[in-house]
């Protein structure tokens, strides 16, 4: 079985005591961070998410899953965002109200700040009015980062873009994306863009500001 895939089989089973050693194995024989990244832990968390609708796991499975992606996130974490600078401007980033799911949005802040952006995190299930509260206080964001992975949480995405646009605040641009969310969910919500993973996401965030 390759590195990867040793990677892979840690984060679906859960394996968080063994996955920081396999995540650096794999980084000294030479294996791209952005591989491991995509090949061995996302990928894993698809099977995670496949095995739970078809109930053959849980939810603390999956939340075990979660927490040993994580740590291998952090072993990752220096090598995705070498050479990060902050003369971009910042970006306001969060999982919108009832969310509670964060590994894909701290991969897109992540991108974001080895970008060049100064990144402010406000976690997940963040209301409509913490988000604008945010804006109010940096004055000088140029993005807004909107992330939601239900389905049933992609009403609160809708009720936040609409208001942060609504707000008469001006000077940024609104991003959004999420495993359930689409380019046309994007423009109905009135987003100035939306793409499909954390790397494209830093790409989107730089076009936008710059
Ligand atoms: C891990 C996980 C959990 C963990 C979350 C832990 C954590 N700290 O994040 C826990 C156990 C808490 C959890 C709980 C639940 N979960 Co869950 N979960 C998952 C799982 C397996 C993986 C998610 C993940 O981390 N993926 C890996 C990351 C890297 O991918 P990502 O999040 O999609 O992010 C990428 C892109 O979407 C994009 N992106 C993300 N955000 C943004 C933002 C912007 C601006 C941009 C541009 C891009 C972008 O870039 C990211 C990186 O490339 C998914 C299955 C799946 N395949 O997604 C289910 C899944 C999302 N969960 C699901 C469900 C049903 C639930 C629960 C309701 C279960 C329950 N009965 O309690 C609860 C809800 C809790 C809540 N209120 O939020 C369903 C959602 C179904 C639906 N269509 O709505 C899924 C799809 C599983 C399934 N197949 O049924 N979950």
């Amino acid at each position: 079985m390759s590195k990867i895939d040793e990677i892979a089989q840690a984060v679906e089973t859960g394996k968080s005591k063994l996955i920081e050693g396999l995540v650096n194995e794999a980084l000294s024989g030479g294996e791209d961070p952005l591989k491991i990244l995509n090949d061995g832990m996302i990928k894993a968390m698809g099977n995670v998410g496949e095995k739970f609708q078809k109930s053959e796991i849980f939810v603390p499975e999956m939340l075990v899953a979660a927490r040993t992606m994580k740590k291998g996130v952090e072993v990752l974490k220096p090598k995705l965002a070498a050479g990060a600078t902050t003369s971009l401007g910042k970006c306001i980033i969060g999982t919108v109200h009832g969310d509670l799911h964060d590994i894909g949005k701290n991969l897109v802040a992540l991108m974001i700040e080895s970008a060049g952006f100064e990144v402010i995190d406000l976690g997940v299930d963040v209301t409509t009015e913490a988000f604008i509260t945010a804006l109010k206080a940096n004055p000088d964001t140029k993005v807004v980062a909107l992330s939601a992975l239900l389905t049933t949480t992609m009403p609160a995405m809708k009720d936040t873009a609409v208001a942060i646009k609504a707000s008469g605040l001006k000077g940024f641009k609104l991003i959004v994306g999420g495993a359930p969310i689409t380019e046309d969910f994007a423009k109905q919500v009135g987003a100035d863009g939306y793409t499909t993973d954390a790397a494209s996401a830093a790409v989107l965030a730089k076009k936008l500001a710059g």
